[in-house]
């Protein structure tokens, strides 16, 4: 993760963009788009959907009919597909970490916009679906309040104008590079949150790059520190995966001289990709073994550059041998870091030896040793996945 480049003033006010920062809207649009391209007998790819991010309805529907041949004019093509975005708007989830941010800068009074390139009336749609965000924010601009959408600086000009301030006192959280570049044009400071997983590249004029929203530091900026941090964990809404282990790349043990018991992330994909990538820790229960404590990876290992996002629990105990086949539960309850990239495989070796001793220390403490005992972690393999189950630990 770069760090952010020195600041001459410190920051008042923040300005946040929506789809794609706050909401994870990528997930709708494939399920809006997938089907009419099916019914116009095209198939969906999904490498094609990382150039819809940052653009408006108008932009995005020009790129899809482009890509995909269809025979519409671009008003027809968003007359078409239009409500069947507004039909999926409750659907949209908040992205990791975008309620504990929204509700830390209100509580410490920060004054905070939404900018997005939507439509007005589609930014209030797709807010009133989530527990007082509305109220959050001290002003709200669409694109269709300005004469130019992003990458021009319109919108955050407007943003800053409604909230009585200037632009170089605004934070500009953004994940599209049109976004980033309307902030920079704007003269404020931008933080990228990509999210496009391996494209952090090319978001070089950001003031800094992150991977999600749980690693924003506000206190980098002069704004308030988040106090939900505990011995350098941050606890999540737990959340729960099971499976058989199975072969991974084979270089844990060889390589890293750290095993790591693989999870068919297939079965879950679901789960896996509305997480961040990062190292996580919690319990693991193995059926016929016993609870164990347990520190992982999720997500493309940088220092590997593999393809696939992959699931790398090791559990924090000697066994002599090896479990490949046997049922794995995992209850993921911390957050420690993203994942990186390192100079060498000693310094990889030493951070995840590191990650360890923290996960280990703060699974004693009552926040997260209270789920050792989730019913989930010891339930027999056919009870394992199902939503009752899942219902009845997400309420305890
Ligand atoms: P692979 O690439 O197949 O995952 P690894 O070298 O990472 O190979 O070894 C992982 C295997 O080692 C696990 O599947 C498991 O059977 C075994 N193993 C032994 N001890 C542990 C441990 N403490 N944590 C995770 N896996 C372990
Ligand atoms: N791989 C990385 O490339 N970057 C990381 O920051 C990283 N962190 C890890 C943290 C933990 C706790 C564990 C268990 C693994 C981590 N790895 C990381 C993954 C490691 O590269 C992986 O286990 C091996 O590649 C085995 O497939
Ligand atoms: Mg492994």
């Amino acid at each position: 993760m770069a760090a952010p480049k020195p600041i001459g003033r410190l920051i008042s006010h923040v300005i946040l963009d929506l789809d794609g920062t706050l909401l994870n809207t990528d997930s709708i649009v494939s399920r809006v788009v997938k089907p009419f391209l099916v019914k116009n007998g095209k198939t969906w790819d999904s490498k094609n959907a990382h150039k819809l991010v940052g653009k408006t309805p108008y932009e995005a529907a020009a790129v899809v009919l482009e890509d995909y041949g269809l025979p519409y004019s671009t008003e027809e093509f968003l007359s078409m597909v239009t409500p069947m975005f507004s039909e999926q708007w409750g659907n949209i989830k908040p992205l990791p970490g975008a309620n504990r941010l929204i509700k830390h800068l209100r509580s410490k009074g920060v004054p905070t916009a939404l900018a997005s390139n939507s439509p007005r009336s589609n930014i209030e749609a797709k807010i009133s679906c989530h527990h007082e965000w509305k109220e959050s924010f001290s002003a709200i601009v669409g694109g269709d309040e300005v004469e130019n959408g992003k990458p021009s600086p319109d919108i955050f000009l407007e943003a800053a104008k409604r909230m009585n301030t200037g632009p170089s006192n605004c934070l500009v959280i953004e994940d599209s590079l049109p976004g980033v570049t309307a902030g920079k044009a704007a003269g404020m400071h931008v933080i990228a949150v990509p999210s496009v997983p391996k494209k952090t590249a090319e978001f070089s004029s950001a003031d800094e790059v992150i991977n999600s929203l749980l690693d924003v530091r506000p206190e980098k900026w002069g704004l308030p520190p988040f106090d939900d941090w505990i011995e350098g964990t941050l606890p999540i809404e737990p959340w729960f995966i099971s499976g058989p282990v199975i072969k991974g790349f084979g270089r844990g043990s060889k390589v890293l001289g750290i095993p790591t018991a693989n999870l068919p992330a297939e079965n879950f994909s679901d789960v896996v990709s509305e997480h961040t990538s990062g190292v996580y820790f919690g319990w693991a229960g193995l059926s016929t073994r016993g609870i164990y404590k347990m520190v992982m990876s999720i997500g493309w290992n940088p220092y590997f550059d593999n393809t696939e996002k992959t699931v790398e629990p090791w559990l924090l105990h000697d066994f002599g041998e090896d479990f490949y086949g046997e049922e794995l539960r995992l209850a993921i309850v911390g957050y420690i870091r993203p994942e990186a990239n390192f100079p060498s495989l000693e310094s990889l070796i030493q951070r995840i030896h590191e990650d360890g001793r923290i996960a280990e220390k703060a699974l004693d403490l009552p926040v997260y040793a209270k789920y050792k005992d989730s019913p989930y972690l010891r339930k027999p393999l056919q009870q394992a996945n199902s939503s009752d189950g899942q219902a009845e630990l997400n309420s305890k």
